[in-house]
């Protein structure tokens, strides 16, 4: 029996795949309201796929609390928030969880840790607390961590699809929690060290925040002599070995905006391109600021509060706002300019901001600038709506003549 401790964007797909493939899994979270909508048939969030994935595993028998199970295998996949000011992983979630688990585990169940970690925590961390309470590593617990690489919007057929990593201390745990994942991963799951696990998720994540730096400092280049950005990444990526990102309003998410400054912080000497380019990006939605003025100004626009902020979350189609740029922008908007900018987002329905709209309608209706911060299908297909408006394009996805770019 596998128990998933912790039941959010990777925790829940995690545990509902393993049941839908034959697993006995029992998910776990310490936030009862959450396995309350559970039990109610609710998951906790909106993703392609996952509702049919729901209904597969409840069928499977997979059933969710909030306590933690007697099982041959935990998978600990817990929030590992970071502190914006030491740029250093906060691993108090993981160090919690595992002392949970190692209260109540069998001697020799397999303790895998899901969650993102920068390089060494394991070793920080997890092999002191192991000790501290008197375990034997590789006798009472077996420690694997095997990061993820979904990307929301896209999660179900990823977990399945993705090839994964796998670390673990010796080949028989390792070889023992790839059977496990493989009854569902269609990917090759390779099986290294634990250290080098915790690399290589890190790595991947700051190969995408780098390569979109690149792109954001291109358009702010472009930007500069008036030149098309995309054009010009358009015909470069026609070259063999060339693939340029694209460039945006900003960098959200709870990994690409996040796992990079695991390594500025653990190597502050050394990773200085890492640096500059999570710099760039932060950057991005005071960028965005700046051209919101300079378009007033352009257009003689005096109100700011007839500017409107199309989206909320961190990219399109998903429903998560977590390091959004639009919300770094509305908080740069504090620093530098009166509140007043109108926002909507079609995925978010709770109010989050200020001058925050639930319909597009009366959104496009107080508003006579739209800036586009997110490429929701939604505003793909209400383009038309956006006559005679001012436009500024971020995701460069309006063909409007006259609309205004990065
Ligand atoms: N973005 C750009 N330009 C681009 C691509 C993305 O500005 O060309 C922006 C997006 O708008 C968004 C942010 O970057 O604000 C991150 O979005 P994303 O789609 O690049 O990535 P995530 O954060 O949704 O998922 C990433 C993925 N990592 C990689 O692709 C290397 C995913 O595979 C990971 O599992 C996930 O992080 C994670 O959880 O670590």
């Amino acid at each position: 029996m596998v128990n998933v401790i912790g039941l959010g964007y990777i925790g829940l797909p995690t545990a509902l795949m393993l049941a839908s493939h034959g697993v006995e899994t029992v998910g776990t979270d310490y936030n009862s309201k959450l396995v309350a909508g559970l039990n109610a048939g609710c998951p906790s969030f909106k993703e392609k796929g996952l509702d049919e994935l729901f209904e597969s595993a409840v069928g499977r028998g997979i059933k969710f609390g909030t306590e933690y199970m007697q099982a041959d295998t935990y998978i600990v996949s817990v929030p590992t928030p970071y502190d914006r000011f030491s740029k250093k992983v906060d691993a108090c979630y993981v160090v919690e969880a595992v002392k949970s688990v190692l209260k109540v585990c069998p001697k020799g169940a397999d303790l895998v840790i899901e969650s993102t970690v920068s390089p060494g925590t394991v070793d920080r961390f997890i092999r002191p607390l192991i000790a501290s309470m008197g375990l034997t590593m590789g006798e009472d617990v077996h420690l694997a961590h095997a990061p993820e690489r979904i990307i929301p919007g896209n999660m179900i057929r990823e977990l399945q699809d993705n090839n994964r990593t796998i670390g673990a201390d010796d080949k028989d745990t390792g070889e023992r929690i790839k059977k496990l994942y493989a009854s569902f991963c269609r990917g090759e799951i390779v099986v290294t060290d634990i250290r080098t696990a915790e690399m290589t998720k890190v790595v991947e994540n700051t190969f995408r925040a780098v390569n979109i730096a690149f792109a954001n400092e291109l358009a702010k280049i472009c930007r500069h002599d008036d030149m098309d950005v995309y054009e010009i990444i358009r015909i470069c990526n026609m070259h063999p070995r060339v693939n340029i990102l694209q460039p945006g309003p900003g960098v959200g998410g709870h990994c690409i905006s996040v796992d990079p400054w695991f390594l500025v912080g653990d190597y502050p000497s050394l990773a200085k391109v890492i640096d500059e380019s999570m710099r760039t990006n932060d950057g991005m939605p005071d960028f965005v600021l700046g051209r919101i003025c300079e378009i007033m100004k352009e257009k003689g626009m005096k109100d700011i509060s007839r500017v409107g902020l199309y989206g909320l979350t961190y990219k399109e189609n998903v429903d998560d706002c977590r390091e959004s740029p639009t919300l770094q922008l509305l908080e740069s908007q504090e620093r530098h300019l009166a509140a007043g900018l109108k926002v909507y987002d079609p995925f978010v329905k709770k109010d989050m901001v200020e001058n925050q709209y639930h319909d597009l309608g009366a959104f496009l209706d107080d508003t006579d600038m739209v800036v586009i911060m997110v490429k929701h299908d939604e505003i793909l297909e209400n383009m038309d709506r956006l006559k005679g408006k001012t436009v500024l394009d971020c995701h460069n996805v309006c063909r409007m003549p006259g609309v205004y770019h990065l």
